[in-house]
């Protein structure tokens, strides 16, 4: 899939250790702190994936799927499977390679799509990295292909962030040396290999700024699909670069913002704001970056706060802006892990709830989404623009002149009052005829071109043109 049929999709990202196991279980343990594998498997995955599509989801995007290191250490397993050792193999606790491609092709029948995540910057051996025997990679058998043994110091410093290791001294991410010619070309063979092997519809790609920047537009290019690279920094200026050499970054520079503005009533709106329009112009294309709140490196949202208000303001956002919305497993169930391992939790201890209010709340928040792009061509690649904020409120119009999606936020949180927002800036003239797409509200705008949004409990409100609202399944339309 290229970059401009993966703008319009929506992202829902597992951990295949944590998701689905092959026997169905709802009920195996699975102690995060353990850092062991819990039996999540890649047939697990397809016996799930009708909780998957019920949200509306056009995409998964599974962790690493290469063959790791056997060991239990004293920073657990590879269970994650950011510590590969073979990258022509599988990862056998996921499955067999046969069972990789029935995943591939179960997605493709539902007309879904399967994002897988790579690593180029390192291997994982455990051990301290001045013990590790270099025997154990394939293809990358010897000292030869790595850098030197250093562990990363000062991420201040470019040439120690891409040159030294990551990892700690029980477990070492040995660091490839990515300059090298032969490094390049095994990287670009296996990456092309990988993706047609298994109908691979998109990558995420780890450690991207642990690489040197000219190693990547070789990368993308021999992988043939849109490639989405971890920059795990909320830099705009730095982040953005990366996007000159890749076809899209996680959204690092709006995580942050996004995350200090609706985790507490009294969080920053404005910082937000301008965040929004600061990434709009620093990055090569805003609605080909990958849109987050969550993820298995930073403590889950309702670890901040247990607000579920506050919680579907920032679903609506990673929906409704510039970018492609990432749900992480487990937000929809609102588990509420801190940092890693906590926020690993077994997805089918919740039982696949579908009735979780948020599951019904990305539910909806899908089909909004949905319907805008079908009613506007330009609505996917128009940029979203902030037009009014004050402490508590955040609106912001995406879509063609006439007619955008309007999408007002709030953090009072659930407690917040009702009262009538009198929202100016939209571009609607007077007399037109709105819906609120999650209340079904018809709302007129007045006189003075003026929409009375009507707010309650902190919940965010969406309106479109009346007019442009069918075949969405919403509000009455089938
Ligand atoms: C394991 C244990 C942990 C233990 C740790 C030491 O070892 O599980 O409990 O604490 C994998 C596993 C992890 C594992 C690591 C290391 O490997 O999933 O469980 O941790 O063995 C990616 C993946 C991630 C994966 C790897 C490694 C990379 O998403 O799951 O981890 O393949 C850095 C990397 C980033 C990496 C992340 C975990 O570490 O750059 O690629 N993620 C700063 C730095 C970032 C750094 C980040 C976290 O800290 O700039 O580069 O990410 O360490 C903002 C700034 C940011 C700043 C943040 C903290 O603040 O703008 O720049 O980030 O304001
Ligand atoms: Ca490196």
């Amino acid at each position: 899939l290229t970059p401009a049929e993966w703008r319009s999709q929506s992202i829902y990202f597992l951990l295949t250790d944590r998701f689905g196991r092959s026997d169905n279980s709802v009920t195996a343990t699975c102690n995060v702190n353990d850092r062991i594998y819990c039996g999540g498997s890649w047939d697990g995955i397809i016996n799930q994936l009708d909780y998957i599509q019920g949200m509306g989801f056009t995409a998964i995007w599974i962790t690493p799927v290469t063959k790791q290191l056997s060991q239990n250490t004293g920073d657990g397993t590879s269970y994650h499977g950011y510590w590969q050792q073979d990258i022509y193999d599988v990862n056998p606790n996921h499955g067999t390679s046969d069972d990789l491609l029935a995943l591939s092709e179960a997605l493709h029948a539902r007309g879904m799509y399967l994002m897988v995540d790579v690593v180029a910057n390192h291997m994982g051996y455990a051990g301290a990295g001045d013990t590790v025997d270099y025997s154990v990679f394939t293809p990358f058998s010897s000292s030869s292909y790595f850098h030197p043994y250093c562990l990363i110091s000062n991420y201040d410093d470019q040439s120690n962030v891409e040159d030294c290791w990551l990892g700690d001294t029980t477990v070492s991410l040995p660091d490839l040396d990515t300059t090298q010619s032969s490094v390049q070309t095994l990287w670009y063979n296996w990456i092309g290999d990988l993706v047609s092997n298994y109908s691979i519809d998109g990558l995420r790609v780890d450690t991207v700024k642990h690489v040197q920047q000219s190693f990547w537009p070789g990368f993308n290019d021999a992988a043939g699909v849109y490639a989405v690279g971890e920059v795990f920094d909320g830099d705009p200026v730095y982040t953005c670069d990366y996007q000159n050499y890749i076809d899209g970054v996680l959204n690092y520079p709006i995580y942050y913002p996004l995350l200090r503005a609706f985790q507490s009533s009294s969080g920053s709106i404005s910082d937000l704001y301008n965040m929004i329009g600061t990434v709009a112009s620093d990055c090569a294309d805003s609605t080909l970056l990958g849109n987050f709140i969550e993820n298995h490196d930073n403590p889950r949202f309702a670890s901040y706060t247990t607000d579920y208000s506050q919680a579907k303001n920032v679903i609506s956002f990673l929906f409704l802006s510039d970018g492609i919305p990432i749900v992480y497993s487990g937000q929809e169930q609102h588990y509420s892990g801190g940092s890693d391992p906590a926020n690993r939790e077994a997805i089918w201890l919740s039982g696949y709830s579908t009735t979780a209010d948020l599951y019904q709340y990305i539910a909806t928040t899908n089909k909004i989404r949905k319907a805008a792009v079908a009613a506007d061509s330009s609505y996917i690649t128009a940029k979203n623009a902030p037009f009014y904020q004050d402490s508590n409120t955040l609106a912001m119009k995406k879509g063609s002149g006439s007619s955008p999606v309007i999408t007002v936020l709030s953090n009072a949180g659930s407690s917040g009052s009702s009262y009538t927002l009198s929202l100016s800036g939209s571009g609607y003239s007077s007399g037109a005829t709105l819906l609120e797409m999650y209340t079904c509200a018809s709302i007129t705008v007045d006189s003075s071109g003026n929409i009375p949004v009507p707010m309650a409990s902190g919940l965010p409100r969406v309106l479109v043109l009346a007019s442009s609202v069918s075949n969405s399944g919403l509000c009455g339309s089938s």
